[in-house]
């Protein structure tokens, strides 16, 4: 199959619509591309295709959006019923490129040529509107006789100058290489690729990123007393004239199928007379190492910006896991880890690590109260008026000790 050859005029990250109209105008374009990574990236994408029908430039590019956030059904079902232009989906980088064939030939008047057919709406959706329904909020099955471990404290700690030796062992290595950086191939081609330019290239780029002191981890975690209370979670104070009194609270949506698990449930509940504990953290990488992928960004560097971008991810993650693997040695847990990386990956380990975002807890707006309990404004992190933190190498979670806690979807 043969592509034509296309220009991208990448406009960056956090564009205003008016911006990306600008710049379409500006480069004469044929097509706009728009990305999503978070969930309010879906809300931004519809205004944004409202804005572009208000301004009456509805038939003027073709739409193609793509990103983690963002699914086929809800931009060819959702999106495509209220935007009078074309919009389609692209799962990748590659399907974009077919997309643009497409629009292309539809453009030049190729005889035949046509956009691929949306994607139809394949059942009608049934399900009871949630709204009205009253909130389950009974416990499940999860079993309540589980030992509560004892933490080494309660409230927060903040720890700087962390070493990239300490976590580098955690790093995923196939998330950096196949996700990140795009080595792609069958078994056979795709283990010469690790060798031969992966790993060669993963070690020449953490000596650069180490000399040039780039890397500046930081965490700042802490363990606090709590009991569960339906579908809440409620943290009590663990000092002071309001000791054992409510905190603050975390709402966790419950399934409404399977097990009808929610996080709450993995604590000991209101009624047991029991305290439980639950931890949370926040780690970051700093803003170096953001600012420094920015420039490469900005130099039009792209690959040693994907590089760099890309390391710098993952190695969040893996600090994430590394001081989840610390905490679980606070809480003498730690026995029951896998022994080998893939296992610990895989939640091979006590309880489980959520990040709000995440399908177990998708409400983002709760870290918030997250903060609030942790301040990692001491660790340079913010949370911004869209729930994201900043730098963008952060996460956050909470972590649950009780054995049957692992990762699931509330939905
Ligand atoms: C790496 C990663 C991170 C990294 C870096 C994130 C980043 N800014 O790059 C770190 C560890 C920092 C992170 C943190 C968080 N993350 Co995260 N993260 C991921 C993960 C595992 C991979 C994303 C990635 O880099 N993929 C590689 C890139 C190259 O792929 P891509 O972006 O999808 O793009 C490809 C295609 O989608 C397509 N494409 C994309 N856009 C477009 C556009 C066009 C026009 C076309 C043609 C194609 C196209 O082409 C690309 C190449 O194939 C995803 C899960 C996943 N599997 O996607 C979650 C994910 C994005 N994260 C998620 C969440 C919730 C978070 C946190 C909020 C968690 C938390 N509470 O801390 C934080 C937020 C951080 C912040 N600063 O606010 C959620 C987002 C959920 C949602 N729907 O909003 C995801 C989807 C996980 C999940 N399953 O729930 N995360």
């Amino acid at each position: 199959m043969s592509s034509d050859l296309y220009r991208v005029v990448n406009l960056g990250i956090k564009q205003t619509v008016n911006q990306i109209i600008d710049g379409a105008l500006d480069s004469n374009a044929d097509a706009i591309g728009m990305s999503g990574l978070l969930v309010k990236s879906t809300v931004i994408m519809k205004e944004n295709l409202q804005e572009l029908t208000a301004r009456g430039l509805d038939q003027k590019w073709p739409i193609v959006l793509g990103g983690a956030a963002l699914t086929r059904a809800y931009v060819e079902q959702d999106l495509a019923s209220m935007f009078p232009g074309e919009v389609r989906y692209a799962r990748d980088a590659f399907e974009g490129l077919r997309l643009m064939d497409a629009i292309m030939a539809v453009k030049r008047g190729d005889e035949g040529a046509a956009l691929p057919a949306l994607r139809e709406r394949r059942v009608a959706n049934t399900r009871v509107k949630t709204e009205d329904a009253p909130i389950d909020t009974r416990r499940s099955d999860v079993a309540l006789d589980n030992s509560i471990p004892n933490p080494p404290f309660f409230g927060s700690r903040v720890i700087k100058g962390i070493q990239l030796s300490d976590y580098a062992g955690m790093l995923d290595e196939r998330a950096l290489f196949v996700g990140q950086w795009g080595l792609k191939g069958n078994r056979g081609e795709y283990e010469t690729m690790v060798e031969e330019e992966g790993r060669p290239r993963l070690r020449a780029l953490i000596n650069e990123v180490q000399s040039k002191g780039w890397l500046n981890a930081a965490v700042v975690y802490g363990y606090f007393p709590c009991y569960s209370e339906g579908n809440d979670l409620v943290i009590v104070h663990h000092e002071g004239e309001h000791k054992g009194k409510e905190r603050t609270r975390f709402t966790f949506p419950r399934q409404t199928r399977d097990r009808r698990l929610c996080i709450s449930d993995f604590f000991a509940s209101k009624e047991s007379g029991k305290t439980d504990v639950v931890a949370f953290h926040v780690v970051t990488m700093g803003s170096t190492v953001s600012e420094a992928a920015a420039q490469l960004f900005a130099d039009n560097n792209y690959r040693e910006y994907l590089e760099l971008h890309g390391l710098s991810v993952q190695l969040t993650e893996a600090l994430a896991e590394h001081w989840h693997a610390r905490m679980r040695e606070e809480l003498q847990v730690k026995s029951e880890d896998s022994t080998d990386l893939q296992g610990i990956l895989d939640q091979g380990y006590r309880g489980s690590r959520y990040s709000f975002g995440y399908p177990a807890c998708p409400d983002l707006e709760q870290q918030v109260q997250l903060c609030e309990l942790l301040d990692p404004s001491r660790i340079g992190v913010e949370l911004s008026e869209e729930f994201q933190l900043h730098p963008e190498q952060s996460t956050s979670a909470i972590i649950v000790h009780h054995p049957e806690a692992k990762y699931f979807n509330a939905n």
